[in-house]
This record gives structure tokens, C-alpha cells and sequence, in this order.
């Protein structure tokens, strides 16, 4: 159907188009009608919830219309998109950063102000978007927002779950989970009711041969779900572009409820297919670099992959090209193997729907899609049994088996006899059951594959996918290290440290270009430079100081050393070395005379992250690190020589609260199981050192910040095969100074011993497959190294400075570029061309 207005209306049209706020007095206006008549208050009962709603969509409002503009220039521009698939996109609080990539913010804060609200408080009022995990889905929000203030073309796919990760609550030292539900009240996302596709489950193959005698399959019946697209607009920074990010939602694809159920009395049947079909999308699975083998999640990631995929086919069908251009129009990345079937999902619709042939269809799919691998953890790669990919998608499982059978013909032609190689690389596990390995079928659909440091990207090359390297030579596996926002993790986290830069870099350029950060090394020596540079930094911990007050009741001094682990609890994470640590400080201090003891550097411990609801022993560690802080917060010897705390739901915007706090933050996972880490950037970007493993991304940063401004320590990657074969052959001694942590934990200073059991036995016992015991002293010594360091004030700030100007690599624009270069060969728009019809 033709929606275009006719040439003479047009006029009308264009006289009424909204543009954005043209100052103060218009966003008020634009408050005040939103909470009057969308929200049905008046000025005698706004609150601050109020104004956030109203607040959000006015900008909501403003977004949209060059998010309209931007679609727009797309299609008439007719370039190549990029389509980022992801299962998880970790957006946080989206307000501020509306008001500060459209550059209103000072303007939002006047307004605010006069209509009676602080601008802080209603940003406040936010609910975080929170569909994702960790450092997965976080680095898609980032990727986001760069792919937006470059001027990409650029979709983001996912779903949208009603319920994100889970509300941790900290009861009695141990994590409860709560629902989080984020969906009650949004303003960022629009229902797409008019897009809708029909998504099919179950059902059988007919195979049927055609007057040429080639064989037709059609997948048939089953049981049909709809997904509705919701639209979320992802601004630039300081530009027009205005992407956007489509979510799925799941609904019956058969109205309602059923009515003759419901006539005849079966009230609560009667909804019960509504329900199925809307639990496709109800939850986010809450874990992080594991894979569980659910048939629900593998039902989440057909129906989103499907309906993705539909989309961007009708997008690609409108431009009438022939199929083959199509690689030149459309790039697919798949974050994680988690979209994989949407590889055998295209090559389907071009071989039983478009009728290609597999070849041609084949080649058009390698072209298209791009791969990128986050971990090398064996517990984390995805497989799914071949009878739950049967039941669910019959033609999708022969499909995989052809894509099987030619890849395997061609590897028995290049490496003849060698049965071996055969069956490490085939893409079906010849296990009971038999297993699809997702990672081969997507690192065989792909023409690129990369992973996200470059310690990962060649230990990816040369441990799990080596085969791979053999059969398809090194060119298809390449590095991109990740990156970070530094619009949200400095401009909107750390405003004062923003503004301060700006004033010595030339203005706020170096947020579009992040290597202008090296200018501030010429400021090194200003002494009123390092003077508001330390303010700031006390600042940023007061503010934290308070926060711990409000949510622990425990008093912290802002002018101890800030020490912050927080991302996921994960064993390869070693949040139990650093407790382990913890304690052996506290023994230390209580071992010490009342005199030396107070030549001490203070220190405030603080952690923060959930664990999987599943994983017990990420749940002892959470317990443990609360039971130490319940003894050590009130020891009368200790003051606040050290403190002790865990920060319940640790999530995107107390990051931001969090991160600009740190002094020395710790990344210090047993080497060679943490693919970059991403926090590590964050932290330095806002003037905090590290101590670390030489693991991921913290090797890079050590090579732009140098040795002298990070605190290394503990085994090197290459190590850990022998150091594990010790701890199995007998021959590795537990650290002693460990071995007096273990005591003091066994004889119930923390609390009842059983409870913290396992965490011990894990490394005295059971192999100590995460090498706490290898890495503990250097660990010790390398914190020794921090007190040392950060007793000489003046040197601290110069490592903070110098670090902080180091750090422009890390920018996730760098980042982005490189995918657009290296793997999906796409152009920015030129904004300034804006084409209409
Ligand atoms: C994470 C990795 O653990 C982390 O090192 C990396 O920085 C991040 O991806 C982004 O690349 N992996 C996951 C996961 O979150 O679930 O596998």
C-alpha cells in the first residue's frame, strides 16, 4: 500500500514538523503538556516520577522524529547496514544520555529546574533497561551507541524479555533473587503493532521432487507464535543519527484467548495459549559465560533470529536487487553463537522459499555473516542435542546436516585420510545424544571470526579453533579489542572529569575522538590542574561513601583507598582470591601493634556483582565476603584501617556511580579465562589504576599506559597447563599465608566453617582448578606494591593522569571502525546530505 502523502499535501505537512527544543521555555512547555495530558496530573501532584516520565517524553518525542530522519536518509541512500544480533543489550538508564548526545542537557536542567526539580533527582527516578548479563551485553549497548555517533546505518536485534536479569536483594549475607519489573512504566520504546511476524515451531518436513527431479522440502504445520517488533531510538552523540534497536516480543498468533473455551466455562485454559506463546520472551536467562540447554532459550533464539531475519528480507526485497548483491547490502554479526541459527535460517529461505540453489545460496550466507567469540570457557560454548533441534526445527536440523556433509567433503578433499581431524571438527558431536556444536557451525557460516582481545584472539586460533586455522587458513580470524562509550563511562558517569578535560583538550572534541585525551599529558605538572583532578576525585567517593552508608549502614572514610571489584561473581573471576586476601590483611592488622597498625594504609574493600541463581559456588562467595565484612566492620582494633563491603544489585547505573570512585580496581582472573574484561577500561578512563592478571584486555592496556602504572601480577597464561598438572600430580604445596586464611575460616571466625566449605576445599582438595593458590602471594606483595604506591600522593595522581591520557585506544568508535573496515565492509552516512523523496 502506497502511505506517502501526494506531492500538493506535503506543504501542510512539512509547515507542522516538530523540530527539537528550541530553548528552555519550549522543553517546559513540552513537560508540562506531557504531564497534563499524557500522564493526567497537574502541578498539585507531580512528583519526581512524574517529572522523570514527562521529562523522558518530551526527549522521547524529540528522538523520534530524527530517528524517522534517519530512517529515512537510509533508504534513500540505499548503502550497505549493519544488523548486530544480540541476545542481550545491557542498556542501563537511557534519560541522561538522551540529554547529552542530543547536547540539552544544561538546557533540560535549567527547565527542570524552574518547574521546581533537580535534574539528578529525576534522572533518578529510571528504571535500568537491564536485558543482559555482563560484559556481553554491555559491550551491544556500546557498540550502539558508537555505531550511532559514527553515523552508521545500523540496527540492533534482540528481545525484549518482561522481565530482565533478576533484583539482587542481599539477606542475611546471601543473595535472594527478586523479578525485575522493568516494563511498568517505558518511555523509550515504541509498540510496532502494524510489524509483526509469524514465527513457526514443531510441525513436519515434506520432501518432494520437482519436474527438474531436484528435491523440494517444505517445513509444514506445527504451532505458529507472533513476534511484534518494539522499537527503541539510539541517539548519536552530537549528531543527528538516530539508530534504532528492534526487540521481539511474543504474542498467540491466534487472537486473544479462546472463546469457545471461554463460553463453555474453561476460563483459565481459555488463556492458557497466550501465555505459552508470551513466555518465549518473559525471561532473560541469568547467565553469564555459561550455557544451560534449555529448550525455552533455544526457542528465544529461534523465534528472535526468525523474525530478524524476515525483517531485514523485506528490507533487502523492497530494493529489488537480484539475490546475490545481497552480501554487499546487508552484514549480519552475531554476538556470541547464541544467533547461529540465523545462518541455517537464511540459507532455508534462499534454498525452500527463494528457491536458489545451495550453492549460490550458500555463498551469498558465508558473505553476510561475521562471528564474534567472547569466551574460550569450555562450559560456556553452546551445544544443543539433536532430538530438541528435531522436534523443534525439522528442516533447520537437515540443513545443519547438509551444511555438515559439504563442509566435511571439502575438509576429506584438502586433508585426505585424516579421520581425526573428520570428527574434531564435524559440527555434529558424535555423543549420546548426538550434540550440535555452535561455534563450528558459525565459525563455517561466516566469513570472519573474531575474537575481542589479542590474547583471546590467539588463544581462539590456536586452542579451540586451531582445526579451523588449518582448513580455512589464518585470514578468516582476526582481533578486535573491545571498547567502551566515552560518552556514558566519562561525559554522563563522571561529568566533572569530563568538563575538566574538556577545558584542557580544546573543548569536548575528544568524545568523538577519544586519542585527544594525549593532551592532557602536557598539563601533568599544573598544580591547579592535579589539585581539582584530585578533587574530583574525592568527590566522586564521597558520593559513594554515602551510597554504601544508605544501602549498608556501614561508614566508610572517602579519604581511604578505594579498592572495587565488581562484575559477575565467577570463580575464574577469583572474587575469592581477593576475599581470601581481604582476610589475610585483617589477620595481619589484628597481628600488629596498636602503633604500627596505625601506619596503615586504609583501606575500603568493596564488591559488587550477581551470581547466577544456580551457581553455588558464586553464592558462597557473595556469603563469604558478607560474613567477613560482619567481623571486620566492627572490630574496634581495625576502625577504618579496612572495611568491608558487598553492594547489593550491582548493575549499569551504579556502575556509573561506582566506577568514577575507584582507586585501584582488581581484574585479576587466572589467565587465559577472560576474553578482554571491559570495566578494566572504564575504571582507568576515570583516573582509577588497576592490579591485575596479565589476562584479556589488561595486556593492552598495559602496553598504552606502560608497566609503571598498573600492578601486574600472578601466572601467565602459558603457565597454567603445567601448574594444573602439578596441583593434580601432587606436587604443588598450598601457599602458606592461604593456608592460614583457611584456618582462621575453619575455626568459625566468619561464621559457621560449613558454610564456606567448598570454597576451600576447591583449592586445598580439588585441584584448585583456578590457581588462587599459584597466584596468592604475588597477589599479597602486588597490593603491598598498591599501599606503597598510593602513600605518595603526588606519584598516584601523576599514574591516574598519565594512564587517563593513554587511554583513547579504548574507545568503542576505535572499536567499531575496525568491524567496519575488517569485517563488514560499510561506510558511515553522510548526515548532511539529507535526501528526501
Ligand atoms: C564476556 C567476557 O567474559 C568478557 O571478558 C568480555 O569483555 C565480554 O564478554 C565482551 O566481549 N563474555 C560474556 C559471556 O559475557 O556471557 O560469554
Amino acid at each position: 500500500v502506497e502511505a506517502s502523502i501526494p506531492e500538493p499535501q506535503r506543504a501542510a505537512w512539512t509547515k507542522h514538523q516538530v523540530g527539537g527544543f528550541k530553548d528552555k521555555d519550549a522543553f517546559e512547555s513540552e513537560v508540562v503538556r506531557h504531564v497534563e495530558t499524557t500522564l493526567a496530573r497537574s502541578l498539585y501532584n507531580c512528583d519526581e516520577t512524574a517529572a522523570y516520565s514527562a521529562t523522558a517524553l518530551a526527549f522521547r518525542d524529540r528522538l523520534i522524529l530524527e530517528w524517522n530522519r534517519t530512517q529515512q536518509r537510509q533508504t534513500f541512500s540505499d548503502s550497505k547496514r549493519v544488523y548486530y544480533l544480540s541476545l542481550e543489550f545491557l542498556m542501563g538508564r537511557a534519560l541522561d544520555n538522551a540529554m547529552l548526545n542530543v547536547e540539552q542537557k544544561d538546557l533540560a536542567k535549567d527547565g527542570l529546574a524552574e518547574l521546581g526539580f533537580r535534574v539528578e533527582d529525576v534522572i533518578q527516578q529510571e528504571h535500568d533497561a537491564a536485558l543482559g548479563n555482563g560484559g556481553l551485553g554491555r559491550l551491544a549497548a556500546c557498540f550502539l551507541d558508537s555505531l550511532a555517533s559514527l553515523n552508521y546505518p545500523a540496527w540492533g536485534y534482540g528481545l525484549r524479555y518482561r522481565y530482565g536479569i533478576f533484583k539482587q536483594e542481599i539477606i542475611d549475607g546471601y543473595q535472594v533473587e527478586v523479578p525485575d519489573y522493568w516494563l511498568d512504566f517505558n518511555p523509550w520504546e515504541f509498540p510496532r503493532h502494524d510489524v509483526t511476524v509469524d514465527i513457526q515451531f514443531y510441525g513436519k518436513v515434506l520432501t518432494e521432487t520437482n519436474d527438474k527431479g531436484n528435491a523440494i522440502s517444505q517445513w509444514e504445520g506445527g504451532e505458529t507464535v507472533k513476534a511484534v517488533a518494539y522499537d527503541v531510538p539510539i541517539p548519536g552523540y552530537a549528531t543527528p543519527t538516530t539508530n534504532n534497536l528492534r526487540l521481539w516480543s511474543s504474542k498467540a498468533a491466534s487472537g486473544e484467548f479462546d472463546f469457545q473455551k471461554f463460553n463453555s466455562g474453561e476460563y483459565e485454559s481459555s488463556v492458557a495459549d497466550q501465555q505459552r506463546a508470551e513466555t518465549i520472551s518473559a525471561v532473560l536467562y541469568p547467565n553469564d559465560n555459561l550455557d544451560r540447554g534449555k529448550e525455552l532459550r533455544l526457542k528465544q533464539q529461534y523465534f528472535w533470529v526468525a523474525a530478524s531475519l524476515y525483517d531485514i528480507v523485506r528490507r533487502f526485497k523492497k530494493t529489488r536487487r537480484p539475490w546475490r548483491e545481497f552480501p554487499d547490502q546487508v552484514a549480519i554479526q552475531l554476538n556470541d553463537t547464541h544467533p547461529t541459527l540465523a545462518i541455517v535460517e537464511l540459507q532455508r529461505i534462499l534454498i525452500d522459499l527463494e528457491g536458489l540453489e545451495w550453492d549460490e545460496a550458500w555463498n551469498i550466507v558465508v558473505n553476510t555473516f561475521g562471528y564474534t567469540n567472547h569466551t574460550v570457557l569450555p562450559e560456556a560454548l553452546e551445544k544443543w542435542s539433536v532430538p530438541l533441534i528435531e522436534n523443534l526445527l525439522p528442516r533447520h536440523l537437515q540443513i545443519i546436516y547438509d551444511i555438515n556433509l559439504y563442509f566435511l567433503q571439502t575438509v576429506e578433499r584438502d586433508f585426505p585420510g585424516d579421520s581425526d581431524l573428520l570428527r574434531d571438527v564435524s559440527i555434529v558431536e558424535e555423543s549420546e545424544p548426538k550434540m550440535i556444536r555452535m561455534a563450528y557451525l558459525a565459525i563455517v557460516g561466516s566469513h570472519k571470526v573474531n575474537g575481542v582481545a589479542e590474547l583471546h584472539s590467539e588463544l581462539i586460533r590456536t586452542t579451540i579453533f586451531k582445526d579451523f586455522v588449518r582448513i580455512f587458513g589464518p585470514d578468516k580470524f582476526t582481533n578486535v579489542t573491545n571498547g567502551i562509550t566515552p560518552r556514558r563511562w566519562l561525559h554522563q558517569a563522571n561529568p566533572r572529569l569530563s568538563e575538566l578535560i574538556a577545558s584542557k583538550t580544546g573543548g569536548h572534541g575528544f568524545l568523538k575522538d577519544l586519542t585527544a585525551l594525549n593532551k592532557l599529558e602536557l598539563y601533568i605538572d599544573d598544580k591547579d590542574f592535579r589539585k581539582e583532578w584530585a578533587e574530583i576525585k574525592y568527590a566522586n567517593k564521597v558520593r559513594l561513601a554515602k551510597h554504601i552508608k544508605a544501602t549498608t549502614g556501614v561508614t566508610v572514610n572517602p579519604a581511604a583507598l578505594f579498592d572495587v571489584q565488581v562484575k559477575r561473581i565467577h570463580e575464574y573471576k577469583r572474587q575469592q582470591m581477593n576475599i581470601f586476601g581481604a582476610i589475610h590483611r585483617y589477620l595481619e592488622l589484628k597481628a600488629m601493634s596498636p602503633e604500627q597498625r596505625q601506619k596503615q594504609m586504609r583501606r575500603v574493600s568493596i564488591f559488587g556483582g550477581k551470581a547466577a541463581p544456580g551457581y553455588w559456588m558464586a553464592k558462597q562467595i557473595i556469603h563469604l565476603i558478607n560474613s567477613v565484612g560482619a567481623v571486620v566492620n566492627n572490630d574496634k582494633d581495625i576502625g577504618d584501617l579496612l572495611k568491608v563491603v558487598f553492594l547489593e544489585d550491582y548493575n549499569v547505573s551504579k556502575a556509573e556511580m561506582i566506577v568514577p570512585a575507584s582507586d585501584i580496581s582488581e581484574h585479576i582472573s587466572t589467565a587465559g579465562t577472560e576474553a578482554s574484561g571491559t570495566s578494566n577500561m572504564k575504571f582507568v578512563l576515570n583516573g582509577g589504576l588497576i592490579i591485575g592478571t596479565c589476562d584479556g584486555a589488561n595486556i593492552e592496556i598495559t602496553r598504552e599506559v606502560s608497566q609503571d602504572n598498573i600492578f601486574l601480577f600472578g601466572h601467565l597464561s602459558e603457565e597454567v597447563d603445567d601448574l594444573r598438572y602439578a596441583h593434580h600430580s601432587g606436587d604443588h604445596v598450598v601457599d602458606p599465608k592461604l593456608v592460614g586464611v583457611f584456618e582462621e575460616i575453619e575455626n568459625g571466625r566468619f561464621g559457621n566453617p560449613k558454610d564456606f566449605s567448598d570454597l576451600i576445599s576447591a583449592v586445598r582438595d580439588h585441584g584448585d582448578y583456578y590457581l588462587v593458590s599459584d597466584d596468592f602471594s604475588s597477589y599479597v606483595d602486588s597490593h603491598a606494591a598498591v599501599d606503597e604506591a598510593y602513600r605518595d600522593q603526588e606519584g598516584w595522581i601523576t599514574k591516574c593522569i598519565t594512564s587517563v591520557s593513554r587511554m583513547g585506544f579504548f574507545s568503542s568508535d576505535r572499536c567499531i571502525n575496525e568491524y567496519a573496515e575488517g569485517i563488514w565492509n560499510v561506510e558511515p552516512l553522510d548526515t548532511t546530505k539529507d535526501k528526501t523523496a
